[in-house]
């Protein structure tokens, strides 16, 4: 920890931005298990945050104390190759208008969310922060690599000459409650649960994966994300980037098997490739992390079987 900062306050306002999203509504929720009492949130229809008068007002009017940067475009392999101009104006704009707008409206603490995906596409593995800027990036995701790199500078940057702490986290592949079973727009994880359910009660004999199946990737439970957030903000960590994740990958087509298991699925699995393997692997090193005392509690066997209860209970 580099600052020894009292704690927020339990009647601290807090703002996480993407309250409906898979990590904002996970980051929500362990605030208010933690005991926290003035959550802000504003829905896409209330406070569009591409919108940087609009942004600049909330703020100005709400004036948090912290604020959680959850708010981003995401999706799969597939949306990111295929939407390249709106995962990066969409999230360049959010990054801008939500750090300089907590610059301009006095807030001293805020939270950006990255992804893997920022470091170099052949980094050596597991990667470390230090790799950010060392290789070329990934094509099929650089449009949004490249947004969030430039939020990861912005935080950086006003620390720099305004001395905020603002704080940026990269996290590994991430799964959970509420997440995106569009198998169109998707990761991986998600859309294996959906294609091994909707098998298993077709009594298809086969299940079609994208790709060989031979990258690797790791995957962190966004509730486990959620917590690590928490407790960076608790422990007033206003240190350098951050990983997070668990420090520990698996090969697509094992991923595919464990799902087929935990969904109770025995049929073929098939590969399509004509799809993309984007990059080969991105394992993150988190040893900083670790070293800061904290580390996941979800294993991927235990939080397959709760994103797949959470599937079914939000298709029935
Ligand atoms: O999760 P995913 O879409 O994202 O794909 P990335 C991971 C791997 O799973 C790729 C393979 O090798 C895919 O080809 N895969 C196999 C599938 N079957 C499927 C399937 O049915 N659906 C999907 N989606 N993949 C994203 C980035 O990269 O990860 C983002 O595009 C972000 O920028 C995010 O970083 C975390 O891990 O390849």
């Amino acid at each position: 920890m580099s600052d020894a900062a009292p704690a927020i306050a339990r009647d601290a306002p807090i703002y996480v931005a993407g309250h409906r999203g898979m990590v904002g509504s996970a980051i929500v929720r362990r605030l208010e298990a933690g005991g926290y009492g003035h959550i802000l949130t504003a829905t896409r229809a209330e406070l569009d945050l591409r919108d940087r008068r609009a942004v600049d007002a909330f703020l100005a009017a709400t004036r948090p104390a912290y604020i959680f940067v959850a708010a981003a475009k995401v999706g799969g392999i597939f949306a990111n190759a295929t939407q390249p101009a709106d995962f990066i104006a969409d999230n360049l704009a959010i990054a801008l208008n939500l750090i300089e707008g907590a610059h301009k409206a006095g807030v001293e603490r805020l939270l950006f969310l990255g992804s893997s995906c920022i470091y170099p596409r052949d980094c050596p593995q597991p990667i470390r922060e230090d790799y950010l800027l060392t290789g070329p990036l990934e094509p099929t995701n650089a449009p949004y690599a490249l947004a969030k790199i430039a939020g990861i500078g912005l935080a950086e940057a006003f620390n720099r000459q305004h001395g905020r702490r603002y704080v940026s986290v990269m996290p590994t592949n991430l799964y959970g409650t509420g997440d995106n079973y569009d198998l169109a727009t998707s990761h991986v994880l998600p859309a294996l649960i959906r294609k091994a359910h909707e098998a298993k009660l077709a009594g298809a004999p086969t299940l079609t994966l994208w790709g060989t199946g031979t990258p690797k990737r790791e995957f962190l439970h966004a509730d486990d994300l959620a917590d690590a957030c928490v407790f960076l903000m608790e422990t007033g960590y206003a240190g350098p980037l951050l990983n997070i994740g668990t420090g520990e990958d698996l090969a697509i087509r094992e991923l595919a098997d464990l799902v087929c298991r935990v969904v109770g699925y025995r049929g073929e699995i098939v590969h399509d490739l004509t799809k993309p393997d984007g990059t080969p692997r991105k394992l993150l090193d988190v040893s900083r992390l670790h070293a800061l005392g904290w580390r996941h509690r979800i294993g991927l066997e235990e939080g397959i079987a709760l994103a797949y209860a959470d599937f079914l209970a939000s298709a029935g």
